[in-house]
C-alpha cells in the first residue's frame, strides 16, 4: 500500500514535469521512457487510457498494472482488405506458402490465397444438424455444431507437424443432449484442400449447459507439442460461473491434452481425486486469447465482466481468481456477490482494462518485417473495435498502443503471417480480412 501511494506520488510529480507516465514509479516511467524512444515515439508518456473506470475504487495490485503509458509507433503500414463477405470470422490461421485458414461462426471453413481468393467452404467438417443448428456446414457424421449466440464454428489450429500430417484442430460450440458445450475435433486435410478426412472430435468440455454463451475457446500448441484449450464459464452467474474455481468441472479453465485427446499424465491435477486431469489452469471467465511467446510461456486474454478484461501469464496449476478475486463489477453495475481484487493465492492480471477492450485473438510480433513491433503483443478488440499493441517488459505491460480504430469494425483475431505481415479477421456479418505489410 505503503509502495503504491509512493509510486503514485511519483506519478503525479512526473505529469506536472510532464515527462513521464501516470500510471508508474520512476523505475515504469524510466522504463516506458526507453520503449518509447525504442519506438522511435514522438508523444509524451501519458496513459492511453483516460475514460472514467467502471469500478474506480479498484486499486491496481503493482503500479502499470492498468493504464499503462500510451506509446505510438513510428511505423509505416498499410492496411489491404484481402477479402470481404465473410460471415462472422472468428479465425485467420496462416498456412505454410502464404494461404489462410478462415473460420465462419455459422459453421464454414475456408481457404483464402494469399491474394485474396476467397475458397469454397471445405467439406467433412461439422455437419447439419437438428434444432437450432446451422445449415451452412457442410456434410459427415458428427455431432452437429450449434450456431446460438457466440457458439459456433470458432477457433482452429495447425498441428505442429502440419506440413508432414495435414492435420488441423478445431473449436465449436457442439449441439448435445441438453444443450450445448465446446468441443475440440481434428481431421487431415485432403491433397486437393476440399475436404477434411479422419475427423474425430477429441475433446469436450463438460457439463453441457443449455445457453449461447462464454464458449471460449482459443486453441493454442506450446513448445511442448501439447494443445491447450481456452475454455469459458458459461455465463450463468448461479448455476455455471462458481465451476470455474471447482476441479470436477471444464468450465472456466484452459485445458492442456495430448494431440490424440488424452490427458498427459504431468498435468498439474491428474492424479488428484475427483478433478478433471486435462485441466491446466482454473479461475478464468471466457478466454478468447492465446499466444506463445518467443520463450515458450502462454499469455491470455480474458473477457471480464465489466470493467474486468485481463491479460495473464499462465503457469502450471494456478488459480487465477474468477469469480472470487476479480476486477470489475456485474453488468447491472452491482459488485461481484464476495468477490475482492487481490488475494493470496490467486494470480493477479498483468494487466487489466477497465473499460474493457473485449479482447479476442492474439499474436507475439516475431517477424522481420516490422522490426519495431518485435516482442510486441498484439490483441483484438470487439467492442473497442481497434487492435491493441501492447509492450511487454519485464512480465509488465509498459506501453500500450491501439491500432486501426478508424476502421470502426470489431476484430475477433489476429495471427502473423509467413511473410511477417498481420491479418485481422474482423467479427461483422459482412467481415473483412485483413493484411497489414510495411508500406510499399
Ligand atoms: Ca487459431
Ligand atoms: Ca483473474
Amino acid at each position: 500500500m505503503e509502495k503504491s501511494q509512493t509510486a503514485f506520488l511519483m506519478a503525479v510529480v512526473l505529469i506536472v514535469v510532464g515527462t513521464a507516465c501516470a500510471h508508474g514509479g520512476r523505475d515504469a516511467a524510466k522504463t516506458s521512457a526507453q520503449t518509447a524512444a525504442s519506438s522511435n515515439s514522438t508523444s509524451p508518456c501519458a496513459p492511453l487510457e483516460t475514460r472514467t473506470a467502471n469500478a474506480p475504487e479498484q486499486k491496481p495490485a503493482f503500479a502499470g498494472q492498468t493504464r499503462a503509458c500510451g506509446v505510438k509507433s513510428d511505423v509505416a503500414f498499410d492496411v489491404t482488405v484481402l477479402a470481404k463477405g465473410l460471415e462472422h470470422p472468428w479465425a485467420v490461421e496462416p498456412l505454410p506458402g502464404g494461404d489462410l485458414l478462415i473460420t465462419e461462426k455459422p459453421g464454414r471453413l475456408r481457404i483464402v490465397s494469399s491474394k485474396g481468393e476467397v475458397g469454397p467452404p471445405i467439406g467433412g467438417l461439422l455437419p447439419v444438424g437438428s434444432g437450432g443448428v446451422s445449415d451452412a456446414s457442410g456434410q459427415g457424421g458428427l455431432p452437429p455444431i450449434t450456431a446460438r449466440g457466440q457458439g459456433g464454428l470458432l477457433d482452429v489450429a495447425l498441428s505442429p507437424n502440419f506440413s508432414r500430417d495435414r492435420t488441423i484442430f478445431w473449436s465449436f460450440s457442439e449441439q448435445r443432449e441438453g444443450g450445448s458445450g465446446t468441443s475440440v475435433a481434428r481431421g487431415r486435410l485432403t491433397e486437393d484442400r476440399r475436404n477434411l478426412d479422419q475427423v474425430r472430435i477429441i475433446f469436450r468440455a463438460l457439463p453441457t449447459y443449455n445457453n449461447g454463451l462464454h464458449f471460449g475457446s482459443r486453441l493454442a500448441f506450446g513448445p511442448d507439442g501439447m494443445l491447450y484449450i481456452t475454455l469459458g464459464d458459461r455465463f450463468d452467474k448461479t448455476t455455471t460461473r462458481p465451476q470455474a474455481q471447482h476441479l470436477n468441472s471444464h468450465l472456466g479453465k484452459i485445458i492442456r491434452i495430448n494431440a490424440d485427446g488424452s490427458a498427459p499424465a504431468d498435468n498439474p491435477f491428474a492424479k488428484q481425486s475427483g478433478a478433471l486431469p486435462e485441466i491446466w489452469t482454473l479461475g478464468h471467465r471466457n478466454i478468447q486469447a492465446a499466444a506463445f511467446d518467443e520463450r515458450g510461456r502462454l499469455w491470455t486474454t480474458e473477457h471480464g465482466a465489466k470493467g474486468g478484461d485481463e491479460l495473464n501469464l499462465i503457469e502450471r496449476g494456478k488459480n487465477y481468481g474468477w469469480p472470487v478475486v476479480t476486477y470489475g463489477e456485474e453488468y447491472s453495475g452491482e459488485a461481484i456477490p464476495n468477490a475482492v481484487t487481490e488475494r493470496e493465492g490467486y494470480v493477479p492480471p498483468v494487466y487489466y482494462w477497465d473499460p474493457v477492450i473485449a479482447p479476442s485473438g492474439a499474436q507475439f510480433y516475431t517477424g522481420d518485417a516490422f522490426p519495431q513491433w518485435r516482442g510486441s503483443l498484439f490483441i483484438g478488440g470487439l467492442v473497442s473495435t481497434r487492435l491493441v499493441r501492447v509492450v511487454v517488459k519485464d512480465n509488465r505491460v509498459v506501453g500500450e498502443e491501439h491500432l486501426l480504430a478508424d476502421r470502426g469494425q470489431r476484430i475477433r483475431d489476429v495471427r502473423q503471417g509467413t511473410d511477417g505481415a498481420l491479418y485481422v479477421v474482423t467479427d461483422e456479418a459482412d467481415g473483412e480480412l485483413w493484411r497489414i505489410a510495411p508500406r510499399r
